[in-house]
């Protein structure tokens, strides 16, 4: 659990960008190049993911994804969820936050509002206050939402998995798919001050133009003139 008062000023703190988006829309491709990016200018990065991120977490990460948490029910399921990220936000990011580490982190509390509120139908004032009891008063600094219509993401996933088994929620039908989307976009439009909606039907370096650039623009990283970058 993180109290409030447990977070040190953002001068001595590293930044918390989380990535948020449906089913193949690019987040693991585009947290690489990020980080990648974030090396070269010498910022201290780690990437990490929910659900998952730390051992403990991992292990629930594949009783959720084999479908084994379903079987539980909605709201059972919602509390692995809820557990793993107790235990990556408590060993993991804040303590790499803390050391004024960037964690740059593909999916957070939004996917459990879009996949278990908005499209799977837990009680929104339930997730609220799961919300409070795991991650407190840590908020990212940015999240970074990548928008793609379903089909495409439905095909990218596709070509991803190859001839494995979709996992638990890949195998969602595209009314379910469509409002997760919906729930996203509802979340970036409530949100402004935190979220940008990224355009991910571009091309992969597009789109990590598109995410420096709005890193840019939110003052967490400085253009540097094109002679010093060369
Ligand atoms: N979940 C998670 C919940 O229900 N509640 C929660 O609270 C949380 C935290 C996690 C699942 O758990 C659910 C949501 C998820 O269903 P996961 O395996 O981590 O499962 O899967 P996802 O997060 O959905 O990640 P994916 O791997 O499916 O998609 P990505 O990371 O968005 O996409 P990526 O980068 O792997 O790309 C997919 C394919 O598209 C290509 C890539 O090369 C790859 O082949 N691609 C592009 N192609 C063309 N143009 C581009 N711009 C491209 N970008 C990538």
């Amino acid at each position: 659990m993180t109290a409030e008062t447990d977070i040190p000023s953002t001068a001595t703190r590293g930044r918390f960008i989380t990535f948020e988006g449906g089913e193949g829309s690019g987040k693991s491709t585009q947290i690489r190049l990020l980080a990648e990016r974030l090396d070269v200018e010498g910022v201290r990065a780690i990437v990490t993911r929910e659900p998952g991120g730390s051992p403990g977490a991992e292990i629930i990460r594949h009783v959720l994804l084999s479908g084994v948490g379903k079987m539980l029910g909605a709201e059972a399921e919602t509390l692995l969820f809820i557990a793993a990220r107790d235990d990556h936000v408590r060993n993991v990011i804040e303590p790499a936050l803390a050391q004024n580490i960037w964690v740059l982190c593909d999916r957070f509390a939004d996917s459990t509002r879009v996949y278990q509120g908005h499209a799977g139908k837990v009680d929104l004032q339930l997730l609220d206050a799961m919300e409070r009891v795991t991650i407190g008063a840590l908020k990212p600094d940015l999240t970074l939402l990548l928008d793609v219509p379903v089909d495409i993401g439905m095909q990218r996933a596709s070509g991803r998995r190859g001839a494995d088994t979709p996992d638990r929620f890949e195998a969602e039908n595209v009314d379910y798919h469509r409002k997760l989307r919906d729930g996203y976009l509802a979340i970036a439009r409530r949100e402004p001050e935190r979220c940008i909606l990224i355009d991910a039907t571009k091309t992969p370096d597009n789109v990590a133009n598109d995410i420096w650039a709005a890193l840019v623009q939110r003052g967490l990283v400085v253009r540097q003139p094109e002679t010093q970058r060369s």
